[in-house]
């Protein structure tokens, strides 16, 4: 068992993101055994849940026209438009049924609000609106951080970005985590991640 300050951050291992989903990540469901694993050596554990409203403005369904993987310009930003995905109450939302998620202490939703997207489970995509983690890890004297999950390239590392912007001391275990690696997103979020000083394991 890690020390007390210490937490694992579960990053969406949803039926969405894994294969047969509705955006599925190679391999995504070969990370859950380490996972499981891992789950038992944390004191403090966190799982997150990308958790869409059907009218959600990150799905290139709700923009008439526009191809899947296509980019578009929302008030905050650049924002790829995705396969419509993990919608609320749909069984690609659900946690994959081999995570065990019982020993999860909290459980926190992101991308709910229709107009902007939320990679990170700090904050959402605007950088600036907060999902509330910061305050639930800091009030149980969270320090550092060990995230896993899917996908590398997106969820997990804007994740870790915002983690260590706030001051925690960021790991990320590679091969508990799974990319979507569009165009060379991989290696480009490897090099911010190293950059702002997160640990790749
Ligand atoms: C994710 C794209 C859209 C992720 C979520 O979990 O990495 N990627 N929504
Ligand atoms: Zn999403």
């Amino acid at each position: 068992m890690r020390a007390a300050e210490e937490a694992l951050i579960v990053v969406d291992v949803q039926n969405d993101f894994c294969p047969g989903g509705a955006l599925a990540v190679a391999g995504g469901d070969a990370i859950i055994p380490e996972i499981n694993a891992m789950m038992r050596q944390f004191p403090v554990r966190v799982l997150t849940q990308d958790w869409h409203p059907a009218d959600h403005k990150s799905f290139a369904e709700n923009h008439p026209g526009a191809a899947p993987f296509s980019l578009t310009q929302m008030p905050y930003g650049p924002q790829i438009l995705w396969p419509t995905h993990c919608v609320q109450g749909s069984d690609g939302a659900l946690f994959h049924p081999r995570l065990e998620t019982a020993p999860g202490d909290l459980i926190i939703r992101k991308g709910f609000r229709p107009e902007i997207d939320s990679y990170s489970a700090f904050f959402e995509n605007d950088r600036t609106t907060p999902t509330g983690l910061e305050g639930y890890l800091r009030t149980r004297g969270v320090t550092r951080l060990t995230l896993v999950g899917l996908a590398t390239d997106f969820c997990v590392t804007y994740s870790a970005l915002d983690a260590a912007r706030l001051g925690f001391a960021v790991a990320v275990k590679m091969s508990a985590c799974r990319a979507i690696d569009l165009e060379g997103s991989l290696a480009t979020a490897c090099q911010q991640m190293m950059q702002a000083g997160v640990d790749l394991i």
